[in-house]
């Protein structure tokens, strides 16, 4: 069978997943020649049981508004993986979430979580639910009821969620609440715990940071690092949070924010308080960066997204598709020379393409923001071994494993006069290790 056949057999069987198949494609494509070179995997039909999810579950989660009124959301989990470690994966609230969506974002978790080096399936789900403009004891009782389903196939040996889009501390605080009151167990069942119960310090910064010591790894390639960088980001979430205050550490210049509603442009640099302004706009359920600009004075843009400006390296870390080829073609054309992924699967598949003509540094999300999940694997060893480490401990191993992920890409992508592509680098150091576990165990 060919590629293309069998690209066009997935598609047939998962009509109408356009995000799953665009996930499917990118790894496809990268492990191809591999895959046709290994007799094992193909005898073990390794990539068509690869698309397959291992289960998944949907679910009706129904509640109670503030006015009294009964709502439906649909609830998901998709257990992709498990054969190198337990389900894991973090949760998505958000209104656009469909099965599509939460399965390319399975689908990435094997890879990624794989790259990580730390022993952890693909897992990803979440809900159809839309925070803004809803109170916090409305976020409450649709946490609870969402948990009240999903604790029937969760488990800190089996499957360990975390927060993603719309979910945070705050969310996993009341998920963990209604877990423990059902189940009559205190585990670490969930990643990305407050403090005081269970989380990993570091866990919130993770992400961001890991983007940034990843960013950094790949500019010492050429001889430059981030220091006196101007970088664009988007999103004005956790994970640009974090990106944004590792950044200044490093001496870099984080120059834009963005939102659903447009692009803000600080000249003078995101720093000081206002880093800390960006997680009052998160939990204000308001889905506005316009706010920062009302605030700080500085230039919004409404509608636009932050590529339209100069920059020397870009972070997407809002959400996927949200960089295209137009956009692609105006970072190069502006000098930018590193793009490195912080959302997950953010450029368009044109857009990657722009990259790579032109030769510029570019990671992939499941590389590069896979320090997130990394900092949850930590946070699991911690929660069974009863202990917690230092902030300065979860930090260097964090940033150990960034620099490894770096290594494994550089060692699986390296190409002709010492280009490295690092999408084929990590989907392929991430493939090998889930399909040589899955040909040990057997048909399953
Ligand atoms: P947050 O909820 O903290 O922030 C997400 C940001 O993206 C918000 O600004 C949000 O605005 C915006 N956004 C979401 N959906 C859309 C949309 N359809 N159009 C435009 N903007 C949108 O999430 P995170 O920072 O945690 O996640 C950001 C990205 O990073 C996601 O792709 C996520 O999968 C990825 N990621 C997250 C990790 C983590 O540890 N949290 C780990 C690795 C990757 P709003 O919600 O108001 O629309
Ligand atoms: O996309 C991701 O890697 C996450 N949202 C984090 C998952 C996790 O289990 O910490």
């Amino acid at each position: 069978m060919s590629m293309k056949e069998f690209l066009d057999q997935v598609a047939a069987r998962n009509p109408a997943q356009p995000e799953f198949l665009q996930a499917v494609h990118e790894v496809v494509e990268s492990v191809w020649d591999i895959y046709e070179a290994n007799p094992r995997f193909k005898k073990g039909n390794i990539l068509a049981r690869l698309v397959e999810p291992e289960t998944v579950f949907t679910f009706r989660v129904a509640w109670v508004n503030d006015k009294g009124e009964v709502e439906v959301n649909r609830g998901y989990r998709i257990q992709f993986n498990s054969a190198i470690g337990p389900y894991k994966g973090g949760l998505r609230f958000h209104p656009s979430v469909t099965l599509s969506i939460l399965k390319f974002l399975g689908f990435e978790q094997i890879f990624k979580n794989s790259l990580t080096t730390l022993p952890m399936g693909g897992g990803k789900g979440g809900s159809d639910f839309n925070a803004r403009g809803r109170s916090d004891n409305e976020i409450m009782r649709f946490c609870q009821a969402f948990m009240t389903e999903l604790c029937k196939y969760i488990g800190p040996d089996t499957d360990v969620p975390a927060g993603d889009i719309g979910v945070g501390g705050r969310e996993i605080g009341y998920m963990f609440g209604q877990y423990k009151k059902i189940r009559r167990e205190f585990t670490g069942v969930l990643t990305g715990k407050g403090q005081g119960w269970g989380g990993s310090l570091m866990r919130p910064e993770a992400t961001g940071y890991g983007v940034v010591y990843f960013t950094d790894a790949m500019l010492k390639t050429r001889n430059e690092e981030l220091a006196g960088k101007r970088v664009a980001v988007s999103g004005f979430g956790n994970v640009a949070w974090g990106a944004v205050k590792k950044i200044n550490e490093l001496g870099g210049k984080a120059i834009t924010l963005s939102g659903p509603d447009g692009y803000i442009y600080d000249a003078d640099g995101i720093k000081g308080e206002k880093v800390d302004f960006m997680l009052e706009m998160r939990d204000s359920n308001n889905d506005r960066v316009q706010d920062y600009a009302d605030k700080f004075g500085v230039k919004f843009f409404p509608g636009k997204r932050p590529w339209e400006q100069a920059c020397d390296v870009a972070l997407p870390c809002a959400t996927q598709n949200e960089l295209n080829e137009a956009d692609a073609l105006a970072l190069v054309k502006s000098g930018c020379k590193a793009v490195c992924e912080g959302a997950n699967m953010p450029s368009t598949p044109e857009a990657v393409k722009v990259f790579a003509d032109a030769k510029l540094l570019f990671a992939p999300g499941k590389a590069s923001n896979a320090g997130g999940v990394a900092t949850s694997g930590l946070e699991m060893s911690q929660n069974s071994m009863r202990l917690s480490w230092s902030a300065e401990e979860v930090d260097k191993r964090l940033h150990d494993i960034m620099n490894r992920i770096h290594e494994s890409c550089v060692q699986h992508g390296r190409q002709d006069k010492g280009y490295v592509n690092y999408v084929k680098g990590a989907n392929v150091a991430g493939f090998l290790k889930v399909a040589n576990a899955m040909m040990d165990q057997g048909v399953v």
